[in-house]
């Protein structure tokens, strides 16, 4: 890949095109694909554009498919660097679908070393997974965590391959990285997906090392990824797995680990095919955790973290395939849970189940719902990208603002204040429908 180096509005990147920035509205009648095993799911729509004046940054990073960034300081300097996962290099287009390519991108200077890197080729086109981003050996630069095909690979800050190790499998979630043990160094945690067999749960001590017990497997084809809760040296670790459409059924296990090993706590039936990733939440204020997901049944569930019994009100259903992780927005005694499914609807409920209000949105197929306080009322709102560009719902369930960028799917956002000073910017992936480019964005807003 031929290296460029450019600089525009106090971005650098290395090894992409020269970037643009601009302003767009109104995005055509578009296609989303959503790649998932023995699942292409294609869905339409229109929406006119509501206001945009805000600024667009655009970095090119690969093609065909990209995951929701992520951030950290890989060269230790104090300010955070912006990772891209994509589909990748390559002359044919094939050949570009079979690998997987890492971008960085530095906010005040060029990054060194070197980025972007491109993955093995796999057998067929394969997405890599979403990266995490976290200091493994504790030199206060931060390693790159992903998965791509059968190898999950950990790269140092500066570009280098430090370690990579293969699973039976396929890596398709974002990959944690968590001191499951409390002996002060992180684990990573990575689930490999095995259509037509049992999705099975890696865990590495930080330096590649197999931690014991590893791997744990799974009843179903496919996994979610792994959600963390920490209570002193012990660790909760919830999965959902599910067979896709298959089978109507999808467990959610609960595995505790602890100093030495693991156990199973508790698994249970949630729904079909739950592997939107869970989140411990205290949803009903008794202070104990619970925990809310998704799924294909479709519906949303809210269970007791301690023995997975449903709350009261809980599971409520929806119209379509839950793939988001749902949010929880607690304000003073109100409680309002807020899932977004694939029909394009966004509902919101109270914690016992009550719906408060649905608001039609985009179909669309991101990873996560955001929550920020864009007007600065002491209220966030609630943001997300759909198909052509980013919405912005307020919790009363009206949308406020919604920036148009474009024929473009887009991944779920990230709040990220790149420098100590600036305002805080909303980071999230784009591939464009007719060119099949993947783009990242920067959105001022
Ligand atoms: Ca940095
Ligand atoms: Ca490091
Ligand atoms: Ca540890
Ligand atoms: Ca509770």
């Amino acid at each position: 890949m031929k290296i460029t180096m450019r600089r525009r509005a106090g971005w650098w990147v290395r090894g992409t095109k020269p970037l643009s920035s601009r302003r767009r509205e109104a995005a055509p009648w578009a296609r989303i694909w959503w790649i998932f095993p023995a699942l292409i799911l294609m869905m339409g729509g229109g929406r006119a554009g509501l206001a945009d004046p805000s600024s667009v940054l655009e970095f090119p990073v690969g093609h065909f498919f990209i995951n929701r960034p992520a951030v950290g300081d890989l060269d230790g300097d104090g300010t955070p660097e912006v990772v891209a996962t994509a589909n990748g290099a390559g002359r044919s287009g094939l050949e570009v679908a079979m690998t997987g390519i890492v971008t960085v991108i530095g906010v005040d200077r060029a990054i060194s070393g070197h980025w972007p890197v491109v993955t093995e080729s796999q057998v067929g086109p394969l997405p890599p997974t979403a990266p995490a981003v976290a200091d493994l050996d504790g030199d206060a630069r931060a390693e790159v965590i992903f998965g791509h095909g059968s190898i999950l690979y950990v790269f140092h800050g500066d570009g280098r391959l430090w370690w990579q190790q293969r699973a039976d499998g396929v890596f398709q979630t974002k990959p944690s990285a968590c001191d499951l043990d409390g002996d002060g160094r992180l684990e990573v945690i990575a689930p490999a997906d095995e259509f037509l067999g049992r999705a099975k749960i890696y865990l590495w001590r930080w330096d590649g090392t197999p931690y014991p017990g590893s791997p744990i497997e799974l009843e179903e084809f496919f996994a979610s990824s792994p959600t963390m809760y920490q209570h002193g040296h012990r660790t909760l670790l919830a999965i959902g797995a599910g067979d896709g459409f298959t089978r109507p059924e999808g467990s959610l296990y609960v595995f505790a680990v602890e100093r030495g090993g693991w156990h199973l706590q508790w698994r249970r039936a949630v729904g079909a095919h739950p592997i939107a990733r869970p989140a411990f939440v205290d949803v009903n204020h008794d202070g104990a955790m619970d925990i809310i997901g998704g799924t294909y049944t479709p519906s949303v569930y809210i269970v007791s973290a301690q023995d997975g019994a449903p709350l009261p009100g809980w599971p409520q259903s929806v119209g379509g395939p839950v793939f988001t992780s749902p949010l929880v927005v607690s304000q003073g005694k109100h409680t309002l849970v807020v899932a977004l499914a694939l029909d394009g609807v966004l509902s919101a409920w109270d914690q016992r189940g009550l719906l408060r209000w649905t608001v039609a949105v985009e179909p669309n197929a991101i990873d996560r719902l955001t929550l920020m306080d864009l007007d600065e009322d002491d209220r966030p709102e609630i943001v997300f990208g759909t198909r052509g560009g980013v919405t912005a719902v307020t919790l009363d369930g009206s949308i406020v603002k919604r920036w148009e960028l474009g024929d473009y799917w887009m991944t779920g956002t990230l709040p990220v204040r790149l420098t100590e000073r600036a305002p805080v910017s909303l980071i999230f992936g784009g591939v464009n429908n007719i060119t099949e480019e993947a783009k990242l964005f920067v959105l001022n807003p």
